[in-house]
């Protein structure tokens, strides 16, 4: 019986100190904590902890983390002389208790503004709200968000600028000014450039461009986000792979800030489709309303397991990979661009289950015995 005890003992602490470490591998932020930072989006309910089982797969999975809405211009800055931090408040103590990597997404993007933003017609309107949205948001978080997209999806499809209100207003200027606003409220913070489809060749020429003016004018921009809301067959690995050489010999980190992989038929590949309210509740449009089948789980975790393979080759040119979304049911490509349709675009199903696509993603950094 007296050696019964020590035996135990020993055994006991064995497993633990077994099991920690096995727990220490088996997440996401735990496998690739040497190469580059695991994000997720927080929908305002996550921000909020309210679903418990959701919260702990936040925890353990994930060391970055981005507000999916809530630090957009209408929710932030609802008003003129009106800022609404609340939620923002608790997005960065969130991140801070959980000592995750905090972004912030979005300072300036056409998109998601205040009704009394899009009212700003004149250029000396136009720069005054610049000045304060930027100063005021950056300089309250000043050494506890990590990384700003400074400026949101400036470019067209062709390489040249959207005619935003910001470009309507204010000319060019605007792209240098604001990572020069936001350099000044913080000068240690990472100031990002963030777009989608810039990894096809004639919209990355043009945010090459795009970050050649902004460092030729005295803005300081340290990286550029590539959102990466992907599809099973394109963008090619190639094209990726250019991406991440050509921004990187710029000089800036690459990050991929929004990523998700649609398993659906998109509409506009469909000649003369009218994307509008024609698909809704076509089972066409909405092939897997019930569950994923086999060959298209095969299919996104291939196409996981090349996407993250790629990543791995170039992870010193990488900061971050962000998933938009923690789990399929939160995703917004449930609601884009039809409404109503069953998308799997993440590596958790509704049910916060670990999809096949998961275990591609991690093995790639524990391979198979
Ligand atoms: O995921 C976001 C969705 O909930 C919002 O309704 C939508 C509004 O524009 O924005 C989505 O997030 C976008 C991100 O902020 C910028 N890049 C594209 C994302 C998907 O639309």
């Amino acid at each position: 019986m007296k050696f019964i005890k020590p035996y135990l003992l020993a055994i006991t602490s064995l497993l633990f100190v077994n099991c920690t470490s096995k727990k220490e591998v088996t997440s996401l932020k735990n496998a690739y904590k040497n190469d580059f930072y695991i994000g997720t989006a927080l929908s305002a309910d996550q921000i909020e902890e309210k679903d418990a089982k959701v919260d702990s797969l936040i925890r353990k999975e994930f060391n970055a983390i981005t507000a999916e809405n809530i630090m957009k211009s209408m929710f932030v800055h609802p008003q003129k002389d009106k800022y609404d931090f609340a939620l923002t408040e608790k997005f960065v103590a969130y991140g801070e208790k959980n000592k995750m990597f905090i972004h912030g997404h979005t300072l300036i993007w056409h998109s998601q503004l205040a009704p009394w933003m899009q009212k700003i017609k004149d250029s000396t309107e136009m720069k005054a709200f610049m000045k304060d949205h930027i100063t005021t948001i950056v300089s309250k978080y000043k050494g506890r968000i990590d990384s700003w997209d400074v400026v949101n999806e400036a470019l067209n499809e062709d390489g040249t600028l959207r005619k935003s209100v910001f470009l309507n207003t204010l000319g060019e200027s605007y792209l240098i000014d604001a990572f020069k606003l936001a350099a000044a409220a913080d000068p240690k913070v990472d100031l990002y450039y963030n777009d989608y489809n810039n990894e096809e060749p004639a919209k990355r020429a043009g945010n090459i461009n795009l970050i050649k003016k902004i460092k030729a004018g005295g803005g300081k921009i340290d990286g550029v986000g590539i959102q990466a809301h992907w599809r099973l067959e394109s963008p090619s690995l190639e094209e990726i792979e250019k991406s991440i050489l050509e921004y990187s010999a710029l000089g800036v980190k690459v990050a991929f800030t929004e990523l998700d992989i649609t398993v659906l038929p998109n509409p506009w590949d469909l000649k003369g489709a009218d994307v509008n309210q024609n698909f809704e509740g076509s089972a066409k449009m909405n092939p897997y309303p019930k569950a994923l089948p086999d060959s298209i789980q095969n299919k996104l975790a291939d196409r996981y397991a090349s996407i993250f393979k790629l990543f791995l080759k170039h992870k010193d040119k990488i900061s971050r990979v962000t998933f938009w979304g923690v789990y399929d049911g939160q995703s917004w490509l449930n609601g884009w661009p039809i409404k109503g349709r069953t998308n799997y675009p993440l590596l958790f199903d509704t049910q916060l289950i670990s999809k096949k696509a998961y275990n591609s993603v991690l093995e790639l950094k524990q391979p198979k015995k």
